[in-house]
Parts: C-alpha cells; structure tokens; sequence
C-alpha cells in the first residue's frame, strides 16, 4: 500500500523553499543605517552569506533622467515646489529597487528604510510642514495602499530601529557634509524624530546599549501589516 511505501521511504522531505525573512532598518538622517549596514555586509565573514542589504536608493534621487536632475537637492532648495514630487519618486525607486531585489536566495534581507517610514515620517513631516498640500496628500494617500497590498514584497516581516537624540544625528549630519543637506535644521530632526517616536517607539525605556524587543501598539492609521506590529526592534545609539 502506499502506507508502507511512504513508511519504507523514511521520513517525507518536502522542497518548499523556506520564507525570507525582511527586516528594515529604520531611523533619523545620519544615524547610522548605512554604516550599520556596511558592516554587516562587509566586515561580518559568517553573516555574508545570510545577509542581503538593499541600501536605500539615493543614488537614484540624485540622478534623474537624461537631465542628472538632482531631485533630493531641489527637494531641500524649494521643498514646497519639490516635496510630492521627491516623495513620488522615493516610493518609484523602492518599487523599482524591490523588483530588482526580490530574487536574492539569502534567507534574511535588510533594508535601509521602507515606504512606512516614507509615510510615517517625511510624508507626515512634510504635510505639517506645510510644503505638501492637503490635495497632494490625498493623491499620495489614494495610491499608497492599493499599491503597496499589491506588492507583497514590501511589507517587512518587522523594523530595527537606530535610536539616537536629533543632537546627536545633528552632529552626524555635519560631519558628513552631504552636500544637499547644508539646510536641514535641527529642529527638521526633531520633528523627524518625534514622527520616529511616535511610529515605532510610544513605551519610554531605561535600556541602553542593548537589543530590546518591544511590542508596540502603533498608531491605527498606520497602514502597517498587522503581522508586523508587534516586530520592532531597538538599537539605542547616543555613543
Ligand atoms: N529622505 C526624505 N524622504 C524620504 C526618505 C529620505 O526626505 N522619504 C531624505 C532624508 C535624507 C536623505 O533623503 O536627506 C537620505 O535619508 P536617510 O536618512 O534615509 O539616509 P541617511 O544616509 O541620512 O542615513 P544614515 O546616515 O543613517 O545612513
């Protein structure tokens, strides 16, 4: 009988590939994403295999179309000319980097940043900023859900959060000097921080220095898989 067949054959192996995991790396500019980043990629022998980064697509931001339009410097010049117009594009080029991504055979996928934090923080920040209008939101809003539930890849399996005060990402971001950010103020990273906060980080916590698994109930309007509300990760950075 097929019974004793299977019973002879020892155990039934099954090939399903076993699902990746998809963590994004979450934070205030010039915390430290891509430096915690490269040195996963590049200075952890054992993890290289495991690991794929995805870093964020800046790049493509600084060097559009035939023209080398450099839209996240236009962003930061005229912001109320700019801001739906750089927020489009930064959702195009994830879709864009997802779809290019998406074949990796490495179990664990890190990203810098995610269209939630595009949602969540800068678009949030801008809105209030009054550099987005109420109408350009509502666009935003009208294609932000039925395109990313139509894109299952990117809905992350949960967030690591670099922690840091905006004083010190501050300090980060003059010493790197990245030319289009001359004008960011601090108070620019406060706001973005507070937007962090409020996302991802509503418990106060003593811990420092140390992964802290949390569960935070984040905001309902969030449009955050419900899966991966409970997914955050902490990494306090203030040294
Ligand atoms: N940016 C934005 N809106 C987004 C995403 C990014 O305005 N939706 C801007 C903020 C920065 C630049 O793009 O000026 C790059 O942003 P990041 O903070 O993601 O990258 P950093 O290089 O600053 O991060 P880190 O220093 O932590 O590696």
């Amino acid at each position: 009988s097929i019974e004793e067949e299977l019973k002879d054959s020892g155990p039934v192996v099954t090939s399903a590939p076993k699902k990746r995991l998809t963590f994004c790396v979450e934070g205030n500019i010039s915390v430290g994403k891509t430096t915690f980043l490269q040195r996963i990629a590049n200075e952890t022998l054992e993890l290289r295999d495991l690991v794929e980064v995805v870093p964020e697509p800046v790049g493509k931001w600084q060097d559009v179309g035939p023209d080398h339009f450099n839209i996240l410097d236009a962003f930061y010049a005229e912001p109320h000319r700019y801001a739906y117009t750089f927020q489009n594009y930064v959702f195009v080029t994830r879709i864009m980097q997802e779809k290019e991504s998406s074949s990796g055979l490495k179990p664990l996928r890190l990203m810098e940043r995610s269209v939630y934090s595009d949602r969540m923080v800068f678009v949030r920040a801008v809105h209030e900023a009054k550099w987005m209008t109420e109408m350009e939101l509502n666009i935003y809003d009208s294609w932000f859900d039925p395109v990313v539930s139509s894109l299952p890849g990117l809905i992350p399996d949960g967030f690591i959060y670099l922690r840091a005060s905006p004083d010190t990402c501050h300090q980060r971001m003059k010493l790197r000097k990245r030319a289009e950010e001359g004008g960011v103020s601090l108070e620019y990273l406060r706001d973005l921080h507070e937007k962090h906060e409020s996302w991802l980080f509503p418990f106060q916590s003593g811990n420092h220095g140390v992964l802290t698994v949390s569960s935070p109930t984040l905001a309902a309007e969030n449009s955050l898989h419900p899966d991966i509300r409970e997914r955050v990760f902490y990494l306090e950075g203030d040294h």
